[in-house]
């Protein structure tokens, strides 16, 4: 077997593969974002493992035995991106789900962060997987100033880099700076992560469509329609496809990006607009489907041309891979 030396890790795998004509001080500012990320996922998942200890510790609103109050997983993971990034002063702001507004950082800063800290939180009482996203964008007002607003309503299109971490059987993250994904994993026993996913591709064919069909009364036509063709088991493709929904996108997307599938999040009654954020779930999911061949839309254009109106707006989403993105994009058309 391969000794770890021989495998590049992420720092060194983002130093060889600097594309052609960003400076040195770049290479090295997004490195260093990078590895106050690669820091607070190593963080989160040593206290989401101990999750399952949370009523003998002390449950969420409940002191513990120092007398601290414990937090919530979510409200703990968005402390911890946060301490990681400001402490290193390498963003100059950062918006998160957890936070009402965006918190202005280091001013001299190039770099901005937008993030969904732990998502799919509502999973971790029972054990499945859960994951954090993260969207980086380069600001449009001078560096020397404090960032605004205008700087992280960018469309998806902008975004330098786009990842998720994947708290799962093993701890993943998977990331693309605009060539290709790759996708490391974190060996606990070094707290390295190690590529082990070299340029992920969907693959050509795809057999699992995953969404919350419970849903079912309240979506478009054509994504009735699309679920309907999805059940055919016509000769000729993978039909029926197996339907296969956590209920956790990163961990959705990530069986879809390893197998062949779409996710579905259309509107629903409750979320007329989809319940799925642009700026920090969408846009990064988007970039990564982009990045590894497959396609990301709100029903009938892409993502990443969206020219997002507020922070936390939301957005129908459909990504994955092309054959049956393209398939659902037909039929929306067809029945709008
Ligand atoms: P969250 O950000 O509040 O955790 O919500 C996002 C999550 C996604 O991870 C998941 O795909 C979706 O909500 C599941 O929603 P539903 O339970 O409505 O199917
Ligand atoms: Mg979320």
């Amino acid at each position: 077997s391969k000794s770890p030396s021989l495998i590049p890790e992420l720092g060194e795998f983002l130093i060889a593969n600097t594309p052609h004509g960003s400076s040195v001080a770049t290479c090295d500012e997004l490195n260093r974002l990078l590895t106050g990320i690669k820091l607070a996922a190593k963080v989160v998942n040593r206290e989401l493992s101990k999750a399952g200890l949370a009523d003998i510790l002390g449950a969420a609103g409940i002191e513990n035995v120092q007398g601290e109050q414990q937090q919530k997983l979510d409200v703990f993971a968005n402390d911890k991106f946060i301490q990681a990034l400001a402490n290193r002063e390498v963003v100059c702001g950062i918006c998160s789900e957890e936070l009402d507004e965006f918190i202005p950082v280091n001013p001299n800063s190039k770099y901005l962060i937008l993030m969904d800290p732990l998502d799919g939180s509502s999973n971790i009482d029972v054990n499945v997987s859960v994951g954090t996203i993260f969207s980086i964008l380069r600001r449009k007002t001078p560096v020397g100033t404090m960032p605004e607003i205008s700087d992280f309503l960018q469309p998806g299109r902008s975004q330098l880099c786009a990842g998720y971490v994947l708290y799962g059987s093993s701890t993943q993250l998977v990331v693309t700076t605009g060539n290709g994904v790759q996708g490391f994993t974190l060996d606990p026993s070094l707290g390295t992560f190690y590529l082990s996913h070299p340029e992920l591709k969907f693959p050509s064919s795809a057999s699992v469509y995953s969404c919350n069909e419970g849903n079912w009364l309240a979506f478009p036509k054509g994504v009735k329609e699309f679920i309907d063709w999805c059940h055919d088991d016509e000769k000729g493709m993978r039909r029926p496809l197996s339907l296969r929904y956590i209920g956790s996108l990163v961990s959705d997307f990530h069986r879809n990006l390893l197998q062949g599938g779409i996710y579905l999040y259309p509107p629903t009654k409750k979320d007329r607009r989809g319940k799925l954020r642009l700026l920090y779930e969408a846009n990064p999911m988007a970039m990564i489907a982009e990045q590894a061949g497959g396609m990301a839309v709100d029903g009938f254009n892409p993502i990443l041309d969206i020219q997002p109106s507020s922070l936390h707006e939301r957005v129908p989403l459909f990504t994955g891979s092309k054959v049956l993105v393209g398939q659902l994009m037909k039929m929306m058309k067809e029945l709008s």
